[in-house]
């Protein structure tokens, strides 16, 4: 007999023949198109990597799991998964109503009995899961900027998983990789989760913790959704495919983990376990700032260093997985050798040696050596392949302004400044053009703006993924939407806000098109600065002035700019 935690667990499965069925009927069904969060929440409902969840969050677990960590019946359960809707969706359902969940593709993965809808009060639920109502952490900005209004919870019947076509045969559901452990005869399993790349530090640290615990090791990297600005999951599994190697044979393997992350610190901890428990391992490994989110808006940390372990050592038991504190580990230059912080006597004699997260960007961002001691080669030369130098980046300039600031006069200066240094293609994507070309149908709406400066974003991100410079230059006059366009950029390169500073009674002064006049005559309205709001960019990269200041020398200051963040080489 098998241990229990390699028992198989249950999944939300129907058997393939009344998934056919299923499928077929669900065709009738009123659909929701899943968004790409929901697609992750929902593969580890199915496939019983949530369990004992059942489905999304009916209203009365979802109000006890954000107050008390617990499930109505008590059950230890921290992270709320719901179903979020706009209101015009949620509007067209009754409860006791089946809906089809899809993919982007339009698959129908499962279907849901929507038992429970209501509005949430996210302020709340931010302030009591994440810690904090403050919209610089990930999940919080998503919660208020990302999700729909309305939430719907009810039971899920699983037709089938969502479709992946990266790195298939490394992907496992819990009951696969309990399989797995029962196939090889590892009884203890330790989890090591990460969303980096891992250097010898972790490999050291990991090995030690599954030799300590005398078990197997599992890296179980998560690649559904990580923190925005993380490197790409591709170029991380290939990393960790080279780190393997590295390991005493048949003692470590690796699958990947489809989660979506939240970054909840210490709340996320103890769901990591939970999750962990649920694919068959006996150990995990909690680290310092365990899925920290960064900083908060007043710069400080959104938790303690140990605020995760401390919780999860106080639910250790309930979770049923044991907790391995993470150990600092530094090199010792004397004995070429990793060890754990802690439990050098001699810190006083030898040299210790430690490269941080920002400055290891760094040193890649500059195409600087980066030691051996540090990382594998291996490793190394795969993220210098994602990462080449700044200098040979794609990356979006984005000026923001009132209308007549000055923003397009400036882009334009630019853009010839940089096609006259050459070495990369440079678009141009102008408010008035992109209201031409891409979004002649949109008007002045929040809503219609919103999609306008979406598009504008999506474009700036190809540009910026395949090596272009893209220069925006639209009003974009609110701060989320700005927000969410450099998250999408800042995957593929850098983001450069430029604020154009001029005053609104400068360019109603100047009023070059004449529209200041009739949007204080009301023939226009919702004119931005008029009768419309406008966000003053709190923490742009550049603001410029322009009165009194030629446009020659704004675009130098942007040029100047560009040199110092190492973009373009120096002149
Ligand atoms: S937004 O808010 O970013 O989508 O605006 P954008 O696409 O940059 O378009 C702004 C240009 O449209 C003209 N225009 C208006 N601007 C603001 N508010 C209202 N209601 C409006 N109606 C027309 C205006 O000429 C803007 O051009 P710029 O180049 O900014 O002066």
């Amino acid at each position: 007999m098998y241990p229990q935690n390699l028992a198989p667990i249950s999944e939300l499965f129907v058997s393939y023949d009344s998934a056919q069925k299923l499928k077929q009927e669900a065709g009738d069904l009123v659909s929701h198109d899943l968004t790409p969060r929901q697609i992750c929440d929902l593969e580890l409902l199915m496939n019983g990597g949530f369990s004992p969840l059942k489905g999304f969050l009916s209203e009365e677990d979802y109000t006890s799991v954000v107050d008390t960590m617990r499930l109505a019946d008590g059950t230890l359960w921290p992270m709320p998964i719901t179903l979020d809707v706009s209101e015009a969706f949620a509007e067209k359902l009754e409860i006791g109503q089946d809906i089809a969940l899809r993919d982007q593709e339009g698959v129908i993965l499962g279907t849901m009995t929507v038992t429970d809808r209501w509005v949430p009060n996210k302020a709340h639920e931010a302030a009591q899961v994440f810690g904090a109502d403050d919209d610089a952490h990930p999940a919080v900005n998503y919660l208020h900027n990302t999700a729909g209004k309305v939430y719907l919870g009810g039971p899920v019947t699983g037709i089938q998983q969502p479709v992946h076509y990266d790195f298939r045969g490394r992907r496992d559901t819990p009951n696969e990789l309990r399989a797995l452990f029962r196939k090889l005869g590892w009884r203890k399993v330790v989890a090591f989760q990460t969303r980096n790349p891992l250097h010898r530090a972790h490999q050291e640290l990991t090995f030690r913790a599954a030799k300590e615990a005398q078990a197997n090791l599992l890296i179980h990297p998560v690649v559904g959704m990580t923190k925005p600005g993380d490197v790409d999951h591709f170029t991380r599994v290939r990393c960790y495919e080279a780190v393997l190697d590295k390991y005493p044979q048949a003692t470590t393997t690796m699958s990947l983990l489809n989660l979506a992350m939240r970054m909840a610190g210490p709340r996320e901890a103890v769901w990591h376990g939970l999750i962990r428990k649920n694919h068959g391992c006996t150990h995990f490994i909690v680290g310092r700032d365990h899925a920290g989110p960064g900083k908060n808006s007043a710069g400080e940390d959104f938790y303690g260093p140990y605020d995760a372990q401390d919780l999860f050592r106080e639910h250790e038991a309930e979770i049923g997985i044991e907790m391995v504190d993470f150990k600092h580990m530094v090199y010792v230059q004397e004995r070429a050798q990793y060890e754990p912080m802690d439990e050098i006597a001699d810190k006083d004699d030898v040299t210790i040696l430690n490269i941080s997260g920002t400055e290891l960007r760094r040193r890649l961002a500059e195409g600087l050596d980066i030691p051996e001691w540090f990382s594998f080669p291996e490793v190394v030369t795969e993220l210098r392949k994602t990462r080449p130098p700044r200098s040979q980046q794609g990356f979006t300039v984005f000026f923001t302004g009132f209308s007549g600031s000055g923003k397009s006069t400036i882009a334009n200066a630019l853009m010839v400044k940089l096609m006259e240094m050459g070495g990369r293609p440079v678009t141009l994507l102008d408010g008035d053009i992109v209201r031409k070309n891409l979004s002649s149908e949109l008007g002045f709406s929040k809503e219609h703006r919103d999609l306008n400066i979406r598009r504008i974003g999506y474009v700036a991100s190809e540009i910026t993924k395949n090596g272009g410079i893209a220069i925006c230059a639209p009003i974009a006059p609110y701060a989320t939407t700005r927000r969410a366009v450099r998250e999408e950029i800042e995957q593929f390169g850098a983001f450069i806000e430029v604020h154009v500073a001029t005053s609104l009674e400068e360019c109603e002064r100047r009023d070059r098109k004449g529209l200041y006049k009739l949007a204080r005559e009301g023939k226009i309205k919702e004119f931005t600065g008029i009768s419309d709001p406008y966000d003053v960019p709190e923490h742009p990269e550049l603001r410029v002035e322009t009165e009194n200041v030629e446009v020659d020398n704004c675009a130098h200051q942007v040029i100047l700019k560009l040199e110092s963040l190492g973009l373009i080489a120096g002149q």
